[in-house]
């Protein structure tokens, strides 16, 4: 699917777009099948290893985890894509309908932004406090080193199930683009730093994919229900420009000049991660 004229001029004039359906659930359920195999896999290890009582096989993918995680909080801090490395999330990073989505702001030089997570949001009730992740409100621009700040940045926001007002969905404030940075102490906006304007809450489906400006406000509110709010969110850069996190990778995932520069080879990416992770201990990832 490419964007359409409407869904341009809601980019540019809000400084985001909800495209409805824009993937299919092919072509997220083999990230989905790839995360249910680990936690399975890990789930036995750890029976085995005492750690927990039950598997809670008969759990669905939304609810597994925490259930597991209520006994033994171990896998969660497994599962973000960079220390996750699974392939088929290295195949969905460059997958061909999401890429169609991005070239049409991105442009057809497309890398792929080391600042890109996998989150299970738990439910609040039960979760960890480290685990209920939910986001103050920001601008992704502001968690970008100083060297981005001229470029775009494009973020990819897809849940992988239904996210609701309950679950704790994104929340975005439409049209402040252009004004550059608003944050001035933290990574978190204060409440005068905000723009008067209402907030636009975002329900999404899963096959639905949010594309923001890196200068939008944003927030998710707590997950009040008893299910998990799974979720990507990706960046994409034009290639050639910085990625505000120099020492983590970014990869060609798109050319149409240099079509033999795309990274395909999940073994390399992942000897990029290992590097750029050690080499990214001790560097200062915000500016505040
Ligand atoms: O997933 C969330 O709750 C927040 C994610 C976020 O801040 C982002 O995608 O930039
Ligand atoms: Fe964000």
């Amino acid at each position: 699917m490419q964007l359409s004229r409407e869904d341009l001029e809601q980019y540019q004039r809000e400084g985001y777009v909800v495209v409805r359906g824009g993937l299919q659930d092919g072509d997220l359920d083999p990230v989905i099948a790839e995360y249910e195999a680990y936690i399975d896999k890990r789930a036995r290890e750890l029976k085995a290893e005492g750690k927990i009582t039950q598997l809670h096989e008969k759990e669905p993918f939304e609810r597994r985890l925490t259930r597991i995680c209520e006994e033994d909080g171990a896998i969660y801090n497994e599962l973000d894509i960079m220390h996750f490395r699974g392939r088929a999330i290295f195949d969905f990073l460059r997958n061909d309908q999401l890429m169609d989505l991005v070239e049409g702001l991105v442009g057809p030089e497309i890398s792929c932004n080391p600042i890109q997570h996998l989150r299970p949001k738990m439910p609040s009730k039960t979760a960890k406090a480290q685990n209920t992740h939910i986001a103050g409100w920001h601008q992704d621009a502001a968690v970008m080193r100083e060297e981005a700040d001229p470029y775009e940045v494009l973020t990819v926001w897809i849940p992988m199930c239904e996210a609701t007002l309950e679950n704790g969905c994104m929340h975005v404030i439409p049209g402040v683009v252009g004004q550059g940075i608003l944050h001035t102490k933290s990574a978190v906006m204060e409440p005068g730093e905000l723009p008067a304007t209402p907030v636009v809450p975002l329900p999404m489906r899963k096959g639905d994919v949010l594309l923001m400006h890196k200068e939008t406000p944003h927030n998710s509110t707590p997950n009040l229900s008893d299910t998990i709010r799974w979720s990507m969110d990706l960046r994409y850069q034009r290639t050639g420009t910085p990625s505000g996190r120099a020492v983590h990778p970014s990869f060609v995932v798109r050319s149409r000049a240099k079509p033999q520069s795309v990274l395909t080879d999940h073994a390399e990416w992942c000897r990029l991660w290992v590097e750029g992770l050690e080499q990214g201990q001790g560097y200062k990832f915000y500016r505040w």
